[in-house]
């Protein structure tokens, strides 16, 4: 059995080596990928998210901590993003909003949609609206996925959506972030919210389905 508690403390310290070094060593011993990243880096980095909001660490901190989380997926991304066939993919847009630099969830999210056979167009951090709106016309993407991190950015997203209807882009709008739920996805007219990456990908399925039978 993987030390995830060692794990966990070596994400919370920002250490990249070993914490890529740990995560090889749990997938050698054949334990699952979700497995890893839920026990393994994701517990750590709530932590590390813990300790932040009571002012026991600060923003150089968990940079490095977002490091050695980073350092963690890169190993588990391949499996992450691995997908069988190579069938018409349908096409996602994806980036965290305006003024947000929070892209750790967004990555996740990504590399589970390409592992659940989306291409994933990624406009990382600090996108605009006009950026995801070029980005869905040039791509003819199906989905256009948002997220972000903090209550000044998370209404960003109206923005977006509404940009979306005024220019009548046809695409269906999935937000998700720490900050947003399903409350908020009704209030700013967007077609869904997930809480994690295994239940976006479900959500991105499921609106698929829904305008291929439409
Ligand atoms: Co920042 N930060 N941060 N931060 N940071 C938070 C978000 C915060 C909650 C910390 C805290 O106070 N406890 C707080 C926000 C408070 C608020 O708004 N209410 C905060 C703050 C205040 C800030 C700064 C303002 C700090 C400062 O400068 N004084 C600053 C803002 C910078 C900016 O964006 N303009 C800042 C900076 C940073 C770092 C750069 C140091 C670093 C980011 C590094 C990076 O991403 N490359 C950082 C980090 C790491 C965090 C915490 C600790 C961890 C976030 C994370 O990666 N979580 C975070 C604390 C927390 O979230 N509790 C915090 C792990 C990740 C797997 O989870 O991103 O939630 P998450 O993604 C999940 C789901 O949300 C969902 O699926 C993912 C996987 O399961 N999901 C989606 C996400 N996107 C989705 C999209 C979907 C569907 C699901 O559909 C499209």
């Amino acid at each position: 059995m993987p030390d995830y508690a060692l794990m966990n403390q070596l994400v919370f310290e920002g250490n990249q080596a070993e914490v890529k070094s740990l995560t090889e060593g749990a997938l050698d011993e054949g334990r699952d990928v979700k497995e890893v990243l839920e026990e393994g880096l994701i517990a750590g980095m709530k932590v590390v998210g813990e300790d932040f909001k009571r002012n026991k660490i600060f923003v150089p901190e968990v940079l490095l901590a977002a490091r050695a989380m980073k350092a963690g997926m890169s190993v588990l991304e391949p499996l992450l993003t691995a997908c069988d066939g190579d069938a018409q993919r349908d096409v996602i847009v994806m980036g965290t909003v305006k003024g947000d630099l929070h892209d750790i969830g967004k990555n996740l999210v990504g590399m589970m949609a390409e592992g659940a056979g989306f291409t994933v167009v990624d406009l990382g951090t600090n996108t605009s609206a006009e950026e995801f709106i070029a980005a869905v016309r040039e791509h003819d993407a199906l989905i256009l996925g948002m997220s972000a991190l903090l209550t000044t950015t998370m209404v960003y997203m109206k923005t977006v959506v509404d940009a979306v209807k005024e220019q009548g882009v046809d695409v269906s709008v999935c937000i998700g972030g720490a900050p947003v739920g399903p409350e908020f996805c009704d209030e700013i007219g967007a077609h869904g919210y997930a809480a994690d990456a295994a239940s976006a990908v479900q959500l991105f399925k499921r609106l698929v389905a829904a305008r291929n039978s439409g």
